[in-house]
């Protein structure tokens, strides 16, 4: 079975996108994905920007949602994708879930978005669980045409059923907001940075106080050839495969020989 999934809201058309996707993939005759059940499990409501908040001080609803001209099984859950995918592996799916999709995102999630996005964090959980995922991005915010990313999707979870990921591992897909014949390839990349320009509005609410709102939007900055952000800015599909290790290897001789074994336990004079 594999459960679709998004931040962007159960109604969102990156979504339905994703789900009419894999709902032909499934239907055909022959294939990767030819006879996969497929379910959807999704905030009710849009969590973009939720990272990998989960809901525990209180408690999850769900409604089971159907979808106009499918009969693809839906749950809205009142959660952040985190709990869409915790839930869905643990109580919901009455089958083994062999693989999560997360997206389409409505806008890109490159280099250090990652940690702010919640269609990502659906995927990380996935991965934290030990179930393959994919997290797929779409490089627009306005009129977003969801087709060849959504396609695309369909085409990588083949590749991902038949030969799997290694343990703790995802895949960040950023697909370029383009028809696919103009599209330059597919690229595997590393993460870049994708720096933001971090702006609040500062108002007064009706009330009199004083609020801050976050706006801003992402640097058009060139970034190093082999990154997700190059990659798109040439027209790529990129995809980025994302470990759960975010240790600093290379640094930790460098900390080791900081000696810190020595800092006096209960004599110290800090
Ligand atoms: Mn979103």
């Amino acid at each position: 079975m594999i459960m679709l999934t998004n931040d962007d809201g159960i109604n969102a058309d990156g979504l339905a996108a994703l789900r009419e996707a894999f709902a032909a993939a499934t239907k055909t005759a022959q294939g990767p994905l030819s006879g996969q059940k497929i379910v959807v499990v999704a905030p009710d409501s849009e969590r973009s920007a939720c990272g990998h908040s989960l809901t525990w001080l209180v408690p999850l609803h769900v409604d089971d949602v159907s979808f106009p001209h499918s009969d693809v099984p839906g749950v809205a859950v009142t959660g952040t994708p985190v709990d869409c995918v915790k839930l869905a592996v643990r109580m919901l799916s009455p089958r083994k879930i062999d693989l999560v999709v997360a997206g389409v995102n409505r806008g890109p999630n490159l280099g250090t978005d990652i940690f702010y996005s919640g269609t990502v964090s659906g995927a990380i959980e996935a991965a934290i669980l030990g179930v393959p995922a994919i997290a797929v991005s779409l490089g627009a915010l306005e009129s977003p045409d969801y087709t060849a990313a959504a396609r695309f999707a369909a085409y990588l979870a083949g590749e991902v059923l038949a030969r799997g990921l290694p343990a703790g591992t995802l895949l960040n897909v950023n697909v370029p907001a383009m028809p696919a014949e103009e599209m330059a390839g597919v690229a595997v990349t590393r993460l870049g940075v994708h720096r933001w320009e971090d702006t609040y509005v500062k108002r007064q609410d009706p009330r009199g106080r004083t609020y801050y709102w976050l706006t801003g939007h992402a640097l058009d900055e060139r970034e190093a050839p082999g990154t997700d952000v190059q990659a798109l800015r040439d027209n790529l599909i990129s995809v980025t495969p994302i470990h759960l290790d975010l240790t600093a290897h290379d640094f930790l001789p460098q900390l080791e020989s900081w000696g810190l074994s020595d800092w006096g336990g209960a004599h110290a004079k800090v």
